[in-house]
């Protein structure tokens, strides 16, 4: 029924078609009509609806298809084999299924939406339809096992740059793993990895980004602290591309970092970074810590300077 609204309202090209007229093509009451346009709407439909006049489509979800993603994404480093899923409880859980089968560096998996998307430490991502892109990354990196953490740094800043050349907004990195858009959280990243006797087997890059969200799309507890390309420029953004061009930075960042090292993708981070020189409250593992984020080490920890001016560095923490 859902196919045969749209059918519909698409022919219109943008014109009202009444209520009435629709319940009789559709043969159903228009309470019916009503609750499919509701469906439609959070799958990311934009419709305008008038007493007098009826219903009319604005805009289609931009849409995020196997195919659009395959002929997009073609001849790249990342991005095959391409597994796309309308709906997935975690991609992290899809992938990490892949890697453990042996799927090769490069592969991703993609989801319209995520029932149980994660953060870190149990937490849970928001990933509703339509509008946002979830996605999970298999990596294969001939790393030692030690510098695995580093990736995450290189993730956050291959993401920082291509959405800043995508959108031309001011996006910025929050250690350790958040991308901020006006003191809010636009994107996270969850790196998982799988190690065996002291080596690295593969590493899952976890990443979410809120492109096309409203704010009604964050639940009361997380609508504060968050925020979309959209809700910053006022238009919405097209998945695919937003995909592409981070897929297209991490292949040109990976590329850097095997020729060169840590220390290119350190400089790009802390240049990227909104959390160095201003005081900060770090909350380890081992309890709170309190002083001034200056900068990273040469293995990627973060260092912070205490109210004595000595300087630690702190390798796994939440910045409150
Ligand atoms: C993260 O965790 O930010 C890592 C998020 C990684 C999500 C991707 S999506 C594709 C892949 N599949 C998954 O299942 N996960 C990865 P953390 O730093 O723990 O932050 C989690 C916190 O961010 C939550 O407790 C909320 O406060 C907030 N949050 C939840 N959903 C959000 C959203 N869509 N946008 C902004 N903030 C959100």
């Amino acid at each position: 029924m859902s196919e045969k609204l749209l059918q519909l309202l698409g022919e219109q090209n943008g014109a009202y078609v009444s209520g009435e007229a629709i319940s009789r093509e559709l043969a159903v009451s228009r309470t019916a009509v009503w609750k499919q346009i509701k469906k439609l709407e959070a799958k990311g439909y934009v419709f305008e609806a008038s007493t007098k006049l009826g219903y009319r489509l604005l805009s289609a979800p931009d849409p995020l298809t196997a195919q659009t993603l395959q002929e997009r994404l073609a001849g790249g480093r990342y991005g095959a084999p391409l597994h796309w899923y309308e709906s997935l409880d975690s991609t992290q859980n899809r992938a990490r299924e892949l890697a453990e089968a042996g799927a090769p560096d490069g592969t991703l998996v993609l989801a319209d939406q995520q029932v149980q998307g994660r953060g870190r430490l149990g937490r849970s991502f928001i990933s509703p339809p339509g509008k946002g892109v979830w996605m999970s990354l298999v990596l294969r990196p001939a790393i030692p096992l030690p510098f695995t953490p580093q990736l995450t740094l290189l993730t956050a800043v291959a993401l920082c740059r291509s959405l800043r050349q995508t959108t031309a907004l001011e996006i910025g990195i929050k250690w350790p793993n958040d991308i901020l858009l006006e003191g809010r959280k636009l994107s996270g990243i969850l790196l998982e990895s799988a190690a065996e006797d002291d080596r690295l087997r593969y590493v899952v890059a976890g990443i979410g980004i809120n492109v096309n969200l409203e704010a009604a799309d964050f639940p009361e507890e997380v609508r504060e602290r968050a925020w979309s390309l959209r809700l910053a420029s006022g238009r919405a953004w097209e998945r695919v591309e937003v995909i592409r061009s981070f897929l297209a930075e991490l292949e040109s960042l990976m590329g850097i970092y095997e020729a060169q090292g840590f220390e290119p993708i350190r400089l790009l981070w802390e240049a990227l970074s909104v959390s160095l020189d201003k005081p900060a409250v770090l909350l380890t593992p081992q309890g709170e810590r309190r002083g001034t984020p200056i900068g990273l080490n040469a293995q990627g920890a973060l260092l912070l300077r205490d109210e004595d001016g000595a300087v630690e560095p702190v390798y796994s923490a939440e910045m409150a």
